[in-house]
């Protein structure tokens, strides 16, 4: 549905031509009509097929035109000739919230501000709260959203989104009249990042949730607010959309806001191959016009022939030949984690002691845990000496006598050197029943010699998994320049298993590699790489990146039983 699309360019019509000081009549037409596109049911391309874009109130003959130029080309020329007569700092200063065109034209008449520089540095010198309906906490109040406006550009984590989902959730269920909830969006699809949250809700009068929702003790700025929808920033940066909806169209809104825009673009030519145009309100039949209405997701699916698509699943990649043909995989879930293969403990950088994690762990239902703790070179983090190891090793056969239900195998995270030797000898290596390799330092050098490195480490018959094989931290730092298709050849030659770290600003391997690893038949294995009991809960995003990776339970190599791990840690 491209009601959002045309109402947006219809807005920003709107706002160019404030910007120019255009007659009053012209932006006021432009808002209306946008207006009236925004919340109309109807599919704007088929009321424009049908002929009918000046039934829809507010829009004239000129408009009519406009929109169905864009409709048919994307585009608006005189849009686009507005935008090229606006210089484009003036034009982004329209995304500073708080900031209407009206102030910024004044801005640049009376300061000469044209772009953020302009007027951060005018505001700083409070040169700002002496124009007319300014004042001094206006001026403050444009600096801290100049400060948003920089800082937005980085996507947040999906680990610091979901807090916010489930306090946002938690209060809006608190409401009276609220029916339905759910996060819909990337954080749905459960995303490594989330641009912002969206939350969909249907509810008996939508104008007192929004209300509400604005009013959250969390809230500190209000985007927007309307009848039934609203968009807020918490915590400095993050924005959270919350749409109320009508029941009975629950399940199409909910596909639709769910996304990605390039699964719900192929969905929606599979639809009309089926004789359906769908949009966020009905699937409507073509043939007779008429509105079908699905109050559940899984039937929208179903309704065109499809097995049912998981979130994690929708981003164009092949999902829906494959629910056409019923070849979705059976992805992989958190019930079927049966143990956590890296995890430190306090006889190097962790914090807790091997018997606090042994129970954290048993405490999740796994049946066993690896403690691979540091290996020497990584003598900040408390690595261990060879003799500390075999120390270690015979501690954990003891803490073993005194457990049940849960088996504590004897790990060692071994740092991969710079030149690509292992840190342990291998007649050590073979006494541990988990050998985890990484590598830690020297992350500068060039393609070949990383590569060489991890190959190396990989062919090391001892070597059972590569810990964070490409060792990126989200926002921070960029992948190792490494060659995966040599390492994935490598690993699928010596069946050597490659970590999904779970630690939620590492997610390393990431869904694409694997993905492919899967693919050749590797065996993936999702650690937390936990250094204290609580941190064992990480599973679930790199469960996540799993999924999204296309992974099955036999995927895994921590999804085993106990025995068969063994035999394969053996084999
Ligand atoms: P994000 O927020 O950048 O992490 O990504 P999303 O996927 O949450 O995207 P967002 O918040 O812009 O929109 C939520 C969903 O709404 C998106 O996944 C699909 C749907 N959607 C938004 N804009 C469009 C559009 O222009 N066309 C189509 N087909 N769907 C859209
Ligand atoms: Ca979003
Ligand atoms: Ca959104
Ligand atoms: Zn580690």
């Amino acid at each position: 549905m491209k009601n959002q699309d045309v109402a947006a360019v219809l807005y920003e019509m709107a706002e160019l031509l404030e910007l120019h000081a255009e007659n009053r009549f012209k932006i006021i037409a432009f808002s209306k009509a946008a207006r009236a596109i925004e919340s109309m049911k109807e599919d704007v391309e088929k009321v424009c097929r049908e002929r009918r874009l000046q039934s829809i109130p507010g829009v004239g003959k000129a408009i009519a035109q406009k929109v169905e130029e864009f409709l048919r080309t994307g585009q608006i020329q005189s849009h686009q000739d507005l935008l090229a007569q606006t210089p484009a700092g003036l034009a982004e200063l329209l995304k500073i919230s708080g900031l209407g065109p009206k102030t910024i034209f004044m801005l640049h008449e009376k300061l000469g501000v044209s772009n953020l520089e302009d007027l951060e540095k005018a505001a700083r010198e409070h040169r700002v709260r002496r124009l007319p309906r300014m004042g001094e906490v206006r001026e403050k109040n444009i600096l801290k959203a100049i400060e948003r406006y920089k800082k937005r550009s980085s996507r947040i984590l999906y680990s610091v989104a979901e807090p916010v989902v489930n306090e946002v959730l938690e209060f809006l269920r608190s409401l009276e009249g609220l029916e339905h909830i759910t996060a819909a969006g990337s954080y749905r699809r459960g995303k490594e990042t989330v641009g912002d949250i969206d939350i969909l809700a249907t509810a008996a009068r939508p104008e007192e949730i929004v209300a509400a929702f604005v009013r959250m003790p969390l809230v500190q700025d209000v985007l927007v607010k309307g009848p039934t929808k609203a968009s807020v920033i918490v915590q400095e940066t993050i924005q959270v959309d919350l749409r109320i909806v009508e029941h009975k169209s629950f399940g199409t809104v909910l596909q639709y806001f769910t996304g990605s825009k390039e699964h719900n673009v192929s969905l929606r030519q599979l639809s009309l191959a089926r004789g359906y145009s769908l949009s966020e309100y009905s699937l409507t039949r073509l043939s007779d016009n008429q509105d079908l209405f699905f109050d559940r997701e899984e039937d929208v699916y179903a309704h065109l022939g499809l097995q049912y698509i998981s979130p994690e699943l929708r981003e164009d990649r092949g999902e829906i030949e494959a629910a056409r043909s019923g070849k979705l995989p059976a992805l992989a879930e958190l019930k079927d984690i049966r143990g956590d293969l890296h995890v430190h403990s306090d006889w190097s950088d962790g914090r807790a002691s091997i018997l606090q994690m042994a129970r954290a762990a048993q405490a999740l239902g796994y049946e066993y845990l690896a403690l691979c703790d540091h290996s020497p070179s990584v003598g900040i983090a408390g690595g261990l000496s060879p003799e500390r190891l075999e120390e270690k090793i015979e501690a954990i056969a003891a803490a073993n006598e005194n457990l049940q239900g849960i088996t504590i195998l004897a790990g060692t995270e071994v740092d991969i050197k710079a030149d690509g030797k292992l840190d342990y000898p291998n007649d050590l290596l073979a006494r541990c029943d988990v050998v985890v390799a990484s590598v830690h330092m020297g992350q500068q050098q060039n393609e070949r010699a990383i590569t060489g490195r991890l190959i190396s480490a990989i062919e090391n018959e001892f070597v059972h998994i590569i810990g964070h094989p490409t060792g990126r931290i989200i926002n921070q730092r960029e992948p190792y320049e490494i060659d995966m298709n040599a390492v994935l050849e490598a690993a699928a030659r010596t069946g050597t298993a490659l970590e999904i770290n779970a630690y939620p600003s590492r997610l390393d391997l990431n869904e694409t590699w694997a993905r492919e690893a899967k693919e050749m038949g590797i065996r993936l294995c999702i650690n937390s790489d936990a250094h204290e009991p609580e941190q064992l809960g990480v599973m679930k995003y790199g469960l996540n990146i799993a999924r999204r990776g296309w992974l099955e339970k036999k995927d895994l190599l921590n999804s085993l039983r106990l025995p068969e791990l063994q035999k394969a840690l053996k084999g």
